[in-house]
């Protein structure tokens, strides 16, 4: 079987449904054709500032909300980037492989560090893509599943593997992004031409899983619309309804041209409403499982001590490989 590896960060209050449009769908499918690796990345989160309690508390959130949404440690293999000090190891490794223009050319850093000002700017935001190559090819990983703003990372992890490659001999698997192109990017309900994300989107704009049913179901009402009326998919002259269509379709199985159909002739409003009913009988449910995982901690320790052993077992022999190939001398 392909592997499969991708990570999430430990977010506060909760994921929300870009991410799981965008990624988390996908490593609940890639269950059944991949030997999946999925993890909670905490060494990411501390990229900026955290409160070292509520950290601890996202962890434990972030792994109930995986479950919640279909995670199986029966199929694949759950646990806490932390735990496996390999990918700090071999972080080490491929830092001294980049160079300082290579990473200073990554968009999400750039717009990152933007935002918050360079006192701010930690030197782990910067370097954090390179964490993310080591957490990529410690498990010698076939596809990356992730949204669109990760691509760039998955590229330079490419580069950056075969650069190691080239100069010390055939050592890791070249991986490939796994990308839904219809739910690679979910748009800020009120700046449609905006990425939702947890930074950047306006509250109203956002919506995060575990939020009342009901305040998610007002903020699906009051999204932006576009002029006309006419309900179709068109990314460019109708980004707000286009963003509405595929959250809808792709949380009911339903086809975009289906939808256009079923609302021929039909408001916006009629759209919104059914739209609100849709999510919320996504999240309601959501909601519950994650809090049952979360209600029983020794499962969720046991499942994440399981995940951490067979993670280091794969983590380790690829660190073992790269150091010998890098010339460091073995510790006897
Ligand atoms: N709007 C989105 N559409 C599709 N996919 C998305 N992802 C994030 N936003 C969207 C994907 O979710 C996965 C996990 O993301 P992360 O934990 O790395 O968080 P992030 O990318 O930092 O998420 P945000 O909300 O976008 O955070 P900020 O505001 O800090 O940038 C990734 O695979 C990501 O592609």
């Amino acid at each position: 079987r392909p592997r499969a590896l991708s990570g999430i960060q430990p977010t506060a209050g909760s994921f929300h449904l870009g991410n799981y449009l965008g990624a988390v769908r996908q490593y609940v499918a890639l269950q059944d054709t991949h030997d999946a690796f999925y993890m909670v990345v905490d060494l990411h989160a501390i990229t900026v500032p955290q409160d070292p309690a509520e950290l601890r508390a996202n962890t434990r959130l972030a792994v109930a909300q995986l479950l919640a949404a279909g995670l199986d440690p029966q199929r694949c293999t759950l646990f806490v980037q932390s735990h496996v000090p390999e990918h700090a190891q071999l972080a080490w490794v491929m830092n001294c492989l980049t160079g300082f223009g290579e990473a200073s050319r990554m968009t999400q850093f750039k717009d990152k560090s933007a935002k918050q000002g360079a006192d701010r700017t930690t030197v782990g935001l910067f370097t954090y893509p390179i964490l993310q190559v080591a957490d990529i090819l410690l498990y010698q990983a076939d596809a990356v599943p992730v949204g669109e703003d990760q691509r760039q990372h998955v590229e330079l992890t490419r580069d950056l593997a075969e650069r190691f490659n080239g100069r010390f001999g055939e050592t890791f698997r070249v991986p490939a992004p796994h990308i839904v192109r219809e739910v690679a990017k979910i748009y800020d309900l009120q700046e449609p031409a905006t990425k939702m994300s947890k930074s950047a989107s306006t509250p109203k704009g956002l919506v995060n899983l575990l939020d009342e049913p009901k305040a998610t179901a007002k903020k699906i009402k009051s999204a932006v619309t576009d002029t006309g009326t006419e309900i179709r998919f068109d990314r460019e002259a109708k980004p707000g309804v286009s963003n509405l269509l595929t959250i809808y379709a792709t949380l009911t199985g339903t086809s975009v041209p289906e939808l256009e159909a079923r609302y021929e002739g039909k408001g916006y409003g009629a759209l919104k409403t059914d739209l609100a009913d849709v999510v919320v009988e996504f999240v309601t449910p959501f909601r519950a499982r994650t809090q049952e995982y979360l209600d029983d901690p020794e499962t969720l320790d046991s499942i994440l001590a399981e995940g951490a052993d067979k993670a280091r077992t794969v983590a380790a022999e690829t660190l073992a490989q790269a150091y010998e190939k890098v010339g460091f001398l073995p510790a006897k």
